[in-house]
């Protein structure tokens, strides 16, 4: 059993479209986890990203990763006796920064990068929202919602004026003297909408969780992954779930990773469609919090949620989507 790959291109084909829709439907229920190949964002550009990522951060990041919280927090466990321990050290062996993309062209990229990165970030930024654009749409298809209903509910309507958040995290995983006594991130879902990952090409260290096993996401040259947030879940009332995942640190390579969200505005009430009502949650599987209404989510407002999930991050999902029936009773 491996995360699944799977080849977009033959949605083009007439045959092969039907098989490769069930493998797309099979892998968000089963994995939240897939990877895409043949997706149609240009080769070379995946290229350049990784090219100009890993430059930019032997310029500019590596010297101040070394004297970061992190390399600290570690060489003060060891020197106090941590040597083996059960639990990991609560902290990521990560650095990295965000980048905020919108269509006004005015402010693309913070912080500023050199002119060429910036350029080609901007250009990756595009393409990998087109490309999560066409995957919603897919799982519109899918769940036999209307065309494009996620797209619109991501961007909290569809009037004017209304977008999706939509941001890159760009991230190092420097080698680790210890991996044993931290991980490069710790073990999570992710908060929002659609994940789109573009990960190192030869460097491994991603794994995710299912079925109380952890799965490495293998490195596939120019494969974009991709994964379901916990938002999303709720607007498919959980017929597809966010899965949880993590970074292992290394002590002998440097990880990059280029994550894109595809999240809801923070505006955008995020509740299951009518549609997806289901009758009978245990008979689906779903552990949830509102059984008797057939949804298995309370409806909230995204950035409530956000509050929460900030704080809450590292620990059971559960909990966050109880704390939104709450907040939730404001939303209508
Ligand atoms: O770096 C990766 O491969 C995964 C990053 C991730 O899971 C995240 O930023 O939420
Ligand atoms: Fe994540």
């Amino acid at each position: 059993m491996a995360v699944p790959v799977i080849d977009i291109k033959k949605l083009l084909d007439g045959e092969e479209r039907e098989m490769t829709m069930e493998q797309i439907h099979k892998a968000c229920q089963e994995w939240g986890f897939f990877q895409l190949v043949n997706h149609g964002i240009p080769h070379s550009l995946l290229d350049g990203v990784q090219e100009l990522f890993k430059e930019h951060y032997k310029n500019s990041m590596d010297a101040q990763f070394q004297d970061s919280a992190v390399v600290e927090m570690l060489e003060s466990a060891l020197s106090q006796g941590m040597n083996l321990s059960a639990t990991k050290i609560d902290a990521d062996w990560e650095t990295g920064f965000f980048i905020q993309h919108s269509s006004h062209k005015t402010n693309t990229v913070t912080p500023p990068l050199p002119a060429n990165f910036k350029e080609t970030m901007e250009e990756f930024a595009e393409e990998v929202k087109g490309l999560a654009e066409r995957v919603l749409e897919i799982m519109c298809e899918n769940l036999g919602l209307e065309k494009g209903y996620l797209k619109e509910a991501l961007a909290g309507g569809n009037g004017n004026g209304n977008s999706p958040f939509f941001g890159i995290k760009m991230c190092h995983y420097p080698p680790c003297p210890r991996p044993d006594l931290i991980d490069g991130l710790r073990s999570h879902t992710d908060a929002g909408g659609l994940i789109l990952l573009l990960q190192d090409d030869e460097i491994d260290g991603l794994q995710v969780l299912k079925d109380d096993t952890w799965f490495d996401v293998q490195p596939i040259r120019h494969a974009i992954v991709i994964d379901i947030g916990d938002q999303l879940e709720v607007m498919t009332n959980g017929k597809y779930k966010s899965m949880w995942h993590r970074v292992l640190a290394k002590d002998d390579a440097n990880r990059m990773s280029v994550a894109a969200f595809y999240n809801p505005s923070s505006e955008a009430e995020v509740y299951p469609p009518p549609q997806l009502m289901i009758m009978s949650a245990e008979h689906n599987g779903i552990d949830n919090v509102n059984a008797k209404s057939g949804y298995a989510y309370p409806k909230f407002v995204s950035k409530d949620y956000m509050k929460v999930y900030a704080e809450q991050k590292f620990l059971p999902k559960k909990p966050r989507f109880e704390a939104m029936s709450i907040v939730g009773h404001a939303v209508k």
